[in-house]
């Protein structure tokens, strides 16, 4: 079975990519696992152009069709900020809870209809001698006062979805997967693999 390697160190997303592109011809590798830790470059100011140049680095490091995606929050009230910076919001060294708390305490005196936000996500697939192939995904929802739920990873506990009346680490995983920014872009993306795997 050819390999595909998943360059993210973000466990969260990891996770979420296992059973996104579950029954793919490939055998699914981790940086880890093909003994990579150089950082990849990040700091283009669109998704697509990070997520490009992550899958790219990556894939030419290890010469294998690369899967990365750059994804993040954007907040209407917020002139659509986290936005690519979304991972690093609260300084370098900041927790997902921290995250959380930064953002919440930024958008204090916004009254509920103005927590309008979307979650984005470009999925990237570098393949060795073609070109670059990217997927997009958004989930659209509201910013809540407070966290709720354990599911998930980062700004889930407070992205609230109004027609499931949940936030997102509140709704089952295999819901989020279908809904979600990075479930959307993943079954974009599913079809370019099977094509490549020949299934
Ligand atoms: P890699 O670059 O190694 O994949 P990263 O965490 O740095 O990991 P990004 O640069 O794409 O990845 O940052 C995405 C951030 O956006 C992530 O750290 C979360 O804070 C947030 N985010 C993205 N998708 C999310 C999701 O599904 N649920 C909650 N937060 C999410």
């Amino acid at each position: 079975m050819p390999r595909m390697l998943l360059a993210t160190t973000n466990r969260g997303k990891a996770a979420e990519y296992d059973v996104l592109f579950k029954g793919l011809d490939f055998e699914q590798v981790t940086l880890d696992q093909v003994g990579i830790n150089q950082e990849a470059p990040e700091n283009y100011p669109t998704f697509e152009e990070n997520a490009r140049s992550k899958a790219e680095f990556y894939s030419a490091l290890s010469g294998l069709i690369t899967i990365a995606d750059d994804s993040g929050l954007e907040v209407d009230a917020l002139g659509g900020e986290p936005g690519i910076r979304s991972s690093r919001y609260a300084g370098d060294n900041a927790t997902d809870t921290d995250r959380v708390n930064f953002l919440l305490n930024k958008l204090r005196h916004i009254p509920p209809e103005k927590r309008t936000a979307k979650f984005r996500c470009v999925i990237a697939v570098a393949i060795p001698g073609s070109s670059t192939k990217t997927f997009e995904g958004e989930c659209r929802g509201c910013i809540a006062v407070k966290p709720r739920g354990e599911n998930g990873f980062g700004y889930d506990p407070i992205f609230y979805l109004p027609e499931y009346g949940k936030t997102i680490a509140e709704v089952m995983p295999e819901l989020k997967n279908e809904i979600s920014h990075r479930g959307r872009a993943a079954q974009k993306a599913r079809t370019l693999l099977e094509s490549l795997s020949g299934h």
